[in-house]
């Protein structure tokens, strides 16, 4: 392997034999191999007692890439001073379904420490008021078949009720998806449940389980066969569960009980007391501007995040999007320059080289602008601010959920069928958007009620309509 040797791709800088499994993860996909496998890699460089295994709960692809290549995958960087890395931190790959008990056995291992996870928002369940789904038919099933789990939290509540039994000190829960408060959100649902088992076992949950609340960021397209190419092509070797990102990345943690056994600091990581001012301005400027420009971008026939943002017009749309709606929002931010940090997002979204498709991005919206831009809304409308970008946003993920009805093309989101059906009705009027802001579960009685609100969406919806039809664009 003479090539991998070549300055611009990073070995692995600590022997694989020496390394000892102690995290386990959730989710197996593209962010958390492109995100967090890079910097636990970093931490093993340190002393390999980082080992991760890796629990995939819905498809086995991932889980067999890896195993035919030993656990080994790249990362390719996307910038100018882009290095490749091989990684080397996984020491197993697990898909869940028919291996439950050794599932089980490792999460009662009392040398498992660690619990990560990037199964999406809808993963955990939880609603959007932060209560866990008890209508979910995951959770449902799970409730009645605590031994035989579907879900996260079913898995999860199986090893921390081995532990509470075995007398073994729970292990650190760290989720990372992109949900507002996500240890304290998963730790009450992982109570809730508990309650219904044992109201014991979720005192004992409640009192020593430690799930800190994180802030990822990695902007990190979808792997396809333009990615394997590319590295077959640059070093000569294959790698099915490569992964593709852009140079900048952010992890940041909340300082925990018992950050100290892991060297976070020393990789990068950030550790904060003050996570919510982090996840707020990610959440509300990054996510919220990403997913405004998915829906609108894709209605005007973009593909791309860099290639929407390489027309003026939308440009502009995001920078005034952020800075005339999202920053006056944003309260408590701590120490973040928030001004230079949007800056930073809205080069990021124009870098050419990362061909991040909107399509992707679209994905799910109704587990997204829930925490990405209706707290934002709900801020300005208490301070009578600004909030006709950020309707132009919900009026364009309207829009999208419509026409990819009208196209018969399937919706990937959990409430994808409900969607669809108030999509049927829709007339191109300003009324079509009234089913969608009927939604309790997105937008609760505070917002649907709205007359604000409301009027504002009509508004930005119809000129969107207008723009499709050959309009001004500029029109925004
Ligand atoms: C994106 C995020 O797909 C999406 O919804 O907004 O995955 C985004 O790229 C990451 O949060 C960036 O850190």
């Amino acid at each position: 392997m003479s090539i991998l040797s070549q300055s611009h791709i990073k070995t692995p800088a600590f022997n694989r034999n020496n390394l000892k499994a102690s995290i386990v993860h959730f989710g197996p996909g593209a962010f958390h191999r492109a995100h967090q496998c890079y910097y636990i890699d970093l931490l093993n460089a340190i002393t390999p007692d980082f080992g991760i295994v890796e629990i995939a709960l819905n498809s086995e692809d991932t889980i067999k890439s890896l195993e035919n290549q030993d656990n080994l995958f790249t990362i390719k960087e996307l910038g100018e001073n882009s290095k490749n890395h091989i990684i080397a931190s996984i020491k197993d790959a697990i898909y869940a379904p028919p291996n439950k008990s050794k599932i089980f056995d490792l999460l009662q291992n009392p040398e498992i420490k660690i619990i990560t996870s990037t199964i999406t928002e809808k993963g955990y369940c939880i609603k959007n008021d932060g209560k866990l789904d008890w209508d979910n038919e995951g959770i449902k099933h799970d409730l009645e078949n605590l031994d035989n789990p579907r879900t996260y939290i079913g898995y999860v509540i199986n090893g921390l009720l081995r532990r509470y039994k075995n007398a073994t000190p729970p292990f650190v829960i760290i989720p990372c998806d992109n949900l507002s408060e996500n240890g304290k959100k998963v730790k009450n649902a992982l109570c809730d449940f508990a309650q219904k088992i044992d109201t014991d076992f979720a005192k004992y949950i409640m009192d020593n389980l430690v799930a800190p609340s994180t802030m990822v960021d990695s902007i990190t397209p979808k792997s396809d066969n333009a990615l394997f190419s590319q590295i077959e092509d640059e070093y000569g070797y294959k790698d099915n569960a490569a992964v593709w990102r852009e140079e900048f990345t952010q992890w940041v943690i909340e300082t925990y009980d018992g950050h100290k056994n892991v060297p976070w600091e020393k990789v990068g990581v950030i550790l904060t007391d003050n996570v919510a001012a982090f996840e707020q301005v990610k959440l509300r400027i990054l996510n919220g501007a990403h997913s405004t420009l998915a829906y609108l971008g894709w209605c005007l026939g973009f593909e791309t995040v860099a290639q929407a943002m390489a027309n003026p017009m939308l440009e502009k749309l995001v920078h005034d999007l952020i800075f005339k709606n999202i920053i006056p929002s944003l309260k408590n931010v701590g120490n973040i320059d928030v001004t230079t940090y949007a800056n930073d997002i809205i080069a990021r979204f124009k870098n050419p080289v990362v061909q991040h498709k909107l399509a992707q991005i679209a994905w799910d919206g109704s587990q997204k602008i829930g925490f990405r831009l209706l707290p934002s809304i709900r801020q300005n409308l208490k301070d009578n601010a600004n909030i006709s970008y950020l309707s132009l946003g919900i009026a364009a993920w309207c829009r999208f959920i419509i026409r990819m009805t009208r196209q018969g093309k399937e919706i990937t989101d959990p409430m994808a069928k409900i969607l669809m059906e108030i999509a049927k009705k829709a007339k191109d009027k300003a009324n079509d958007i009234d089913g969608f802001l009927s939604l309790e579960m997105i937008f609760d009685a505070d917002l649907e009620k709205n007359q604000t609100f409301i009027n504002e969406v009509k508004q930005q919806y119809n000129k969107i309509i207008k723009a499709e039809n050959g309009g001004n664009i500029e029109a925004f």
